[in-house]
């Protein structure tokens, strides 16, 4: 029988910290919001929006429970309230809420 030495280092390192690493937007309301998302029934609506970059947008819990979840941002499960996310770099940013099936947007800032 052949002594076989295997080393199986399984490098499971990518967790999530990485998730949630910051994607170059923040929270902050020091932005010209120049867009609003509703979080209402089981959608966002719009389920896109474009903005430009530096500029802001509005997330509004307008009716259910939902939470916000995206690159960098992640709300609780809440009804009402708002709050608005500033997009510092270029790209595709998708949202989810994890109370519902395929309950997504994104924002593309150009
Ligand atoms: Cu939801």
């Amino acid at each position: 029988m052949p002594t076989t030495t295997t080393m199986k280092r399984t490098v499971a390192a990518i967790g999530v910290a990485a998730l949630l690493a910051p994607a170059g937007y923040i929270a902050a309301a020091d932005a010209s919001t120049t867009a609003t998302i509703k979080l209402k029934g089981v959608q966002f609506t719009p389920r896109s929006v474009t903005v430009k970059k530096g500029n802001a947008v509005k997330f509004v819990w307008a009716g259910g429970t939902h939470n916000l979840v995206g690159p960098g941002v992640r709300v609780g499960a809440k009804s009402s309230g708002s709050r608005v996310v500033t997009f510092r770099k270029k790209g595709t940013f998708k949202f989810v809420c994890q109370l519902h099936a395929n309950m997504t947007t994104k924002v593309i800032v150009k």
